[in-house]
Order: structure tokens, then C-alpha cells, then sequence
């Protein structure tokens, strides 16, 4: 808890278990909400409820009766608080005093409750009216000279329905001018992946954890970001499939955990392992492992033993050839220097993943958020294709995606770089020009508000200015504009840093009914895994000023676009009309949606590689090279570290829980940073000392986070960890993967200082 003393001590215990039921009790708590809480997690992810708001990880449903997590339950006690922020709220505190107070404080102030208006004279949060809220942002954006002047910011909680709205309102008005958060997450899978394999998606189902052979997880935390994963993940783990963890820290729930819903292994205090090899990789050592497993079947194939898929490379591959002379010309004692793991253990995972012959790779940031991220999820495409691992039982790719909406989103517009057919069959279902040209993402829109050219920003959830790098910069980016809007469940950073004008709009959450003037109303969602599903919210919504988030995509188009070809106030009540469009404009996977989302089960998006068909220029799966060892650009300095900034136990994303940590056994402090022993007494640090971070960069600007405290941990070597948002100041802007624009959040070359005080 905030203002508790610091404590820092190992855990280990299993992750989930007891540790997992308590904490869910206690978010139920601490927000008032026990009775209502405990209502409502049991409508979660059953049929005729609503979908967790935390992560994109698929439920199965009707399996279990309690398929929720601990994270699960904190996400919906956030959202179901008794808490609220209130117009008295406002007129008791100015902006610069809000300012002061810390991300948790903002967060545990509970739901917001009305549209407010920034009112520069006072530097308060003002009431204003829907209406007067409408007209302020039509004014604003036909007052811009080009339409390319105004951002429009997408977080991955926004469903279905919405994401179209606004992905046609915003090109109605004239721009591809998307950041996203999706921009900063598993951008490059969506834009690394169909290079290899024709589509930026995933090619895994659930069922298929139960036919793998091999599993690797890496570069997630699966027991903080995707807890019900760890369902599927123990049950392979019972049948004896090898599970390899990859991840310079060695996570809690990565070694051992027990269900909270297995009432036997919570009885006998049991515990499953979960990986059967931890690889203790370097960050950015990736490239080399998997470059390493691939030399390992090219040598075995040499040797005269049939390691690769012949059948499979021949029928549906090109590019075979480049790919093994780039291996082959990779030498062992580098690729064991960069990936910092050994020989025998590369050899040995290459072993396991010989011996199956259905193989599921699973990543997360640790892979996507590098300078090369694209490209490295090419590399695991690689991996996957010398043994045909796609569209058979039991094998795939499985980007482990973040926001429960997220991919969905993407799918149904929400895309800085359109296709060309896609803006034909936009104009042809609604009958205006879309703009042609690319759009902004996330980095380039922080860059044009930098630049000045961007003046407006309106944030359709999340809370960009904590999301994005380099925050100081960022904050005076955000400054410069004219109006900046935050359509939001609760207060956050975003609301206080803002333009000349400013509003805040609150919304209908996920968890909360939605009744227009034609009766009850529903939501769909997309998880990682291509399923799409029917979302209901089952409680009363937190006050009776909120709007949905459908009806401010449709009511801001009204106020910005008089001679709009569309009907939003038709789409205000009536989602199964936006569900129709969505069919019209997508009509391979979405035709019928209407009629087939009545499945109580939901449906599957098609995906190609399932049915080894690749929709590439050649029609073929490309192995694709990425030259050399290196994920991000060397940095010669020899005090260098990669900080790699990650989420806590406690957090969803910028939203702080608690301070605590509780795999990493760390309590009331965020402020810490995790580090190998030797590395810091290298330096000539004790363990516990307070020290500051600064980047190391040859852009001439100074960054630098003060205050942290070195915490000894089995971090591999020259790898350190702190969390973000706190260390989102160290990452400079221009620092991202070129492909996809992801910030490289997991490797920022700093170097650790004495503190300042
Ligand atoms: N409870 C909760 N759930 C969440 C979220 C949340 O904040 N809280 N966020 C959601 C979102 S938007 C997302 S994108 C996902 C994120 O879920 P994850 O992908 O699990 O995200 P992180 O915690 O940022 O980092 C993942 C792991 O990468 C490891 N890592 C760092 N650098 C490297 C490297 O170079 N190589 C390898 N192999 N590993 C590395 C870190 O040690 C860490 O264990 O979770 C989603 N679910
Ligand atoms: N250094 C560093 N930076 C990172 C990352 C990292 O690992 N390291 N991770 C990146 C990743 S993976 C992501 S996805 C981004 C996340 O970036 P965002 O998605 O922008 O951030 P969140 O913290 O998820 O947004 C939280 C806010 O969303 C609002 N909200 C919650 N629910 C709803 C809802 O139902 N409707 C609406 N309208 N609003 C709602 C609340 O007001 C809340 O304050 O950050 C990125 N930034
Ligand atoms: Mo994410």
C-alpha cells in the first residue's frame, strides 16, 4: 500500500494458490465492492455475461463455473468500485494539485461520473453538458486547415462495435491518423507476421494446448498478464508436455503454481511445475537462441538425420535457401555471447523441439518491444515452418495479446496503414472517399504534436501520454494542443496533462448494462485467439451521466460531419445495425455476424495458416532473415545495462493496483530495480542502495530517473528490470522498431548513478 513501509523478501512459494484467492478477496474489499464484486465475477466470461476486462486471453467458456483470475477480479473491482469521482471532486482540487498526487491516488478515486470541461481561469475540471461537450470538439476539429492536424488514440478495451464507429467517423472526417496501443504492444506481430506467413494473427486455437507436444513461453509472464493461460499450461504440464521458459527474469508462475480453481491441489497445498527448462536468456538474446536452435537442425539435417518438415518446406515455403546460409554463417561462440545461455542448453531445447512433433510458440513484450521486433517474430515464424508446425493439431504461433479488445480492434479498422481494398470497400458500404494516405502511429503522432502540426487529440480510452516513451517530452508534446479529450471509466495522467482546451468524457464500462431506445444492447469482443464473442454487461452503470462509448463515437460525428453519408444516430441504439455494416465491410470472415453471435459460444475468425493457405504475394510461407545476432543497436559502453520495464503483479498497464509485487517479493515500492548481484558490485553498488538510471543515447538529451532502489535478483547478466510507467521517462522516442513502430520498451541501454539526494 502507498505510504507502508518498503519490504522486499524472495517468494516461494507457487504462484495462484492461496496467495491468488486472498488477493481476490482483498481488491473485493478495498474497493467496497463484495457483494456486488462477487455478483458479478460470476457473470464473468459465462455465457450471457460480459467478457473480463483485463486480458485477451481466450475463456473456455461454460468449462468451468469460476473461469476468472486474481487479475481478472481486480480488473472488475476496479471497474465496479463504490468509489466516485464527482463535480465536488473537481471544484476541491485544481489541476496542478492533481497533478501532484500519484498514479494509485488517481486511480483509487474511483469511477468518473459526468462531462467536465477544463476552465483555464480557474485550473479547475468545470461540469459542462454533453451537448456543449459535442459542439466544443465539432468546433474544434473543422476549425483545423487539414484533418491530418487532429490524432484520434484507440486503447484495447473498446469493443467491436465502437472500434468500426470510429475507425469510419475518423476517415469520414479524413484521416488514417490511428495511434493505438496496439501500436506499442503487438505491433509487430500485426506487422511482422504477414510478411511470413499472411496474416498478423496468431494461427493457435485453445484446443490445440491440448494436442502440443511442445510448448515455449517466451518472453511473457503468463501468472501477472494472462492467468488463464496457466489453466492450459498446467494441464499439458500433467500430460508431461515439455514446457520451455525463456525470460531473463525467472518468473513466479513460469517455475511453479497452483489453480485456484483445483480444489484438490488447493486442499493439499499442491503445486504443478510448470517449464521443464528455464532458459536465463539475455535481453535481446533471443535472436540468437532461435538462430541457435535453427543452426542445431541444420547441422543435425547435415549429419543425415530428417530433423525438417521436407514435405512441408517444398510445398508451402520459399526462401528456405537464404535462411540456412544466414544460420550457417552465424558462429556458436557468438550466438552463446549475445544469447548469454550455453551450448548444451540451446542443443538441448533444440532437442525438445525436435522430438515434438506439434509445437505451440507463445510471446509476449519480451520479444515484440526490441528495435527488430518485427523482424524476430519472423524469426520464430522460421523456427516454426522447418517442421511444418501450422495448420495441424497442436501447433502454431501464439502471440499472447494484451488488452481483452485489442486485436479485435485492429480487425475492424482501427489501422494507421489501411489496405487500399479495404478503403474501396469502406467508400462502397458507406459511400464517402476515405483518405488514402498512411496515418500516424502511436510514436509518429507524439512526434507531430512535438512538431506542432498536430493540434487535436482525442483518446477513445487508455491513457497515452503514461503509455508512450519518454514521458517529460511527452507531457510538453500534449501541452501544445488545442483540445485533447479522454472518453474514460476513470481519472488518469492523460486527463491532467492536457491542451488549451480540454474534456473529459466518462463512460459506460464493460461490466455495466447498456439499455438504448431499443431495449438491452450487447458488445462483441476478439481475443488472442481469434474467437469472437457476445460481452453483456450485468451492473447498473456507476451514474446515470455516463454515455456509451458507441453513442460519443456517434454524437462527435454528428457534431463534426452535418452532410455525413452515415446514419450514427441510427447505430446509437441499434448495434446489431453496426454489427450488419461490420459484415458489409468484411464480409470473408464477418458475413452473418448478427445471426451467428447468438451462439452463445461466439464464433472463430478464419485464419489462413490453419488451413496451410498463405495470403503473401506468392502465395508461399517466407522464411524471412534478419541478419547478424543483434535485436537492438550495440551500445559500446561497458557500464551499459538493458532495462527491460515491466508490469507488476499489482498493475493493469498505467492503472496502479497496489504497490506490491507479490512474485517478486516486493512491497509498498515501485520504485525499485531489479538487478543481477555481480553486475551490481561490479559497478560498486550495495545491495539496497539508492541510485538513479540515465539512458545512454547519442541524441544529446538528457534522461534520467531518480530515486531507485537496487534490488539483488536472479536477473540474467547485464539485464535489469524496473516498471512501467515510473521508468517510461528513460525510453527516448526515436528508440522503436522501424517495421512496426513499437517503442523498444524491454532493452533501454542505461547506466546506474549514484542518486542525486
Ligand atoms: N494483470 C495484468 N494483465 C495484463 C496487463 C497488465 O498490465 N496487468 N497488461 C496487458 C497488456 S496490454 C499486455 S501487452 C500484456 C503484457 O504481458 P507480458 O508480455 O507478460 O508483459 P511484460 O510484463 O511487459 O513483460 C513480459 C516479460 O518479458 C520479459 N523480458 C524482458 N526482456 C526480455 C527479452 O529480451 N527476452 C525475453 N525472452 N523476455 C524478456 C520480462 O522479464 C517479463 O517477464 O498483458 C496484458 N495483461
Ligand atoms: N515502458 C513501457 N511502456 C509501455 C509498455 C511497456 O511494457 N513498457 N507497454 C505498452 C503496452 S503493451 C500497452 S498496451 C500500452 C497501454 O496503453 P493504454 O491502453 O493507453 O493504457 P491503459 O493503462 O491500459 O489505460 C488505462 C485507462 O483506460 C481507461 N479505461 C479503462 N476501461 C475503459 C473502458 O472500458 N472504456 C474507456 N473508454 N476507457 C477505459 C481508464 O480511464 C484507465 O485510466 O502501454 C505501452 N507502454
Ligand atoms: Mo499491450
Amino acid at each position: 500500500m502507498a505510504g507502508e513501509k518498503p519490504r522486499y523478501k524472495s517468494y516461494n512459494s507457487p504462484a495462484g494458490g492461496w496467495g491468488a484467492a486472498a488477493a481476490t478477496a482483498k481488491v473485493l474489499l478495498e474497493q467496497s465492492v463484495v457483494g456486488k464484486g462477487s455478483r458479478a465475477l460470476l457473470s464473468m466470461n459465462q455465457p450471457g455475461g460480459f467478457k473480463c476486462p483485463s486480458c485477451a486471453f481466450p475463456d473456455a467458456s461454460c468449462t468451468k463455473t469460476l473461469e476468472f483470475c486474481e487479475n481478472g477480479a481486480k480488473a472488475l473491482a476496479h471497474e465496479a468500485t463504490k468509489f466516485r469521482v464527482t463535480r465536488e471532486f473537481f471544484a476541491q482540487h485544481k489541476v496542478t494539485d492533481l497533478m501532484a498526487q500519484s498514479d494509485y491516488w488517481l486511480e483509487m478515486q474511483g469511477r468518473l461520473t459526468e462531462p467536465m470541461r477544463y476552465d483555464a481561469a480557474t485550473d479547475h475540471y468545470v461540469p459542462v453538458s454533453w451537448d456543449d461537450a459535442f459542439a466544443l470538439i465539432g468546433t474544434h476539429l473543422r476549425a483545423l486547415g487539414d484533418p491530418k492536424q487532429a490524432e484520434f488514440y484507440t486503447s484495447g478495451r473498446t469493443a467491436n462495435e465502437t472500434a468500426f464507429l470510429y475507425s469510419i467517423f475518423v476517415r469520414e472526417f479524413g484521416t488514417n491518423n490511428f495511434p493505438d496501443c496496439s501500436n506499442m504492444c503487438h505491433e509487430p506481430t500485426s506487422r511482422g507476421l504477414p510478411h511470413s506467413i499472411g496474416v498478423g494473427k496468431g494461427t493457435v486455437i485453445l484446443d490445440d494446448f491440448e494436442h502440443a507436444e511442445a510448448i515455449f513461453l517466451i518472453g511473457h509472464n503468463a501468472g501477472t498478464n494472462a492467468p488463464r493461460m496457466m489453466t492450459p499450461l498446467v494441464e499439458a504440464r500433467k500430460r508431461g508436455v515439455p514446457i520451455v521458459a525463456v525470460n531473463p527474469m525467472p518468473e513466479r508462475a513460469l517455475i511453479k503454481f497452483t489453480e485456484p480453481q483445483d480444489i484438490v491441489q488447493m486442499a493439499t497445498f499442491g503445486s504443478t511445475e510448470i517449464s521443464s527448462e528455464f532458459v536465463h536468456i539475455a535481453i535481446g538474446g533471443d535472436l540468437a537462441l532461435l538462430k541457435g536452435m535453427m543452426k542445431v537442425l541444420f547441422e543435425r539435417e547435415a549429419a543425415g538425420e530428417a530433423v525438417l518438415d521436407h514435405a512441408f518446406i517444398a510445398e508451402h515455403t520459399a526462401g528456405y535457401e537464404a535462411l540456412h546460409d544466414d544460420i550457417m554463417a552465424q558462429d556458436w561462440a557468438e550466438i552463446v555471447a549475445v544469447s548469454g545461455v550455453d551450448e548444451a542448453q540451446i542443443r538441448r531445447c533444440a532437442e525438445i523441439y525436435i522430438r515434438s512433433s506439434a509445437t505451440i510458440i507463445c510471446y509476449g513484450m519480451g520479444i515484440t518491444q526490441h528495435q527488430e521486433g518485427s523482424r524476430l517474430v519472423q524469426q520464430i515464424a522460421n523456427l516454426l515452418m522447418l517442421r511444418g508446425n501450422y495448420g495441424k493439431p497442436g501447433a502454431g504461433i501464439s502471440p499472447i495479446r494484451g488488452h481483452s479488445n485489442v486485436q479485435g480492434d485492429r480487425t475492424v479498422g482501427i489501422d494507421e496503414k489501411p489496405t487500399q481494398a479495404y478503403l474501396d470497400k469502406v467508400r462502397d458500404v458507406f459511400g464517402f472517399e476515405p483518405p488514402r494516405a498512411e496515418g500516424h502511429h502511436s510514436v509518429e503522432s507524439v512526434a507531430a504534436m512535438q512538431a506542432g502540426t498536430a493540434k487535436v487529440f482525442i483518446g477513445m480510452g487508455g491513457n497515452f501520454v503514461r503509455a508512450v516513451p519518454d514521458t517529460d517530452h511527452a507531457y510538453a508534446a500534449m501541452r501544445k494542443l488545442k483540445l485533447t479529450v479522454g472518453i474514460a471509466t476513470k481519472l488518469n495522467r492523460g486527463h491532467l496533462v492536457h491542451g488549451q482546451d480540454a474534456l473529459i468524457l466518462p463512460v459506460v464500462a464493460r461490466s455495466e448494462r447498456i439499455e438504448t431506445a431499443k431495449g438491452e444492447q450487447f458488445v462483441t469482443i476478439e481475443d488472442s485467439m481469434s474467437n469472437v464473442t457476445a460481452s453483456r454487461g450485468v451492473l447498473k452503470p456507476a451514474s446515470e451521466h455516463l454515455l456509451t462509448e458507441t453513442e460519443i463515437v456517434c454524437r462527435m460525428a454528428m457534431a463534426t460531419l452535418p452532410d455525413s453519408k452515415v446514419d450514427w444516430a441510427r447505430y446509437i441504439d441499434d448495434y446489431d445495425a453496426i454489427r450488419d455494416k461490420i459484415a458489409a465491410v468484411y464480409p470473408a470472415i464477418y458475413d452473418g455476424f448478427s445471426e451467428r453471435i447468438k451462439n452463445p459460444a461466439g464464433f472463430h475468425l478464419d485464419i489462413p495458416p490453419r488451413r496451410r493457405v498463405w495470403a503473401t504475394p506468392n502465395g508461399k510461407a517466407n522464411f524471412l532473415i534478419l541478419p547478424g545476432l543483434h535485436a537492438n543497436a550495440p551500445v559500446a559502453d561497458p557500464a551499459m545495462l538493458r532495462l527491460a520495464t515491466v508490469r507488476s503483479h499489482d498493475q493493469f498497464n498505467t492503472t496502479v493496483y497496489s504497490y506490491n509485487d507479490r512474485y517478486r517479493g516486493v512491497y509498498g515500492d515501485r520504485m525499485v530495480l531489479f538487478v543481477n548481484a555481480e553486475d551490481r558490485a561490479d559497478r560498486g553498488f550495495e545491495q539496497g542502495a539508492r541510485v538513479a538510471l540515465e539512458t545512454i543515447s547519442d541524441d544529446g538529451v538528457a534522461r534520467r530517473v531518480e530515486g531507485l532502489t537496487l534490488l539483488d535478483y536472479p536477473m540474467s547478466r547485464g539485464a535489469v528490470a524496473g516498471y512501467y510507467p515510473e521508468l517510461n521517462p528513460l525510453l527516448p522516442l526515436a528508440f522503436y522498431d522501424k517495421i512496426s513502430g513499437c517503442p523498444a520498451a524491454k532493452s533501454i541501454p542505461v547506466r546506474i548513478v549514484a542518486a542525486a539526494d
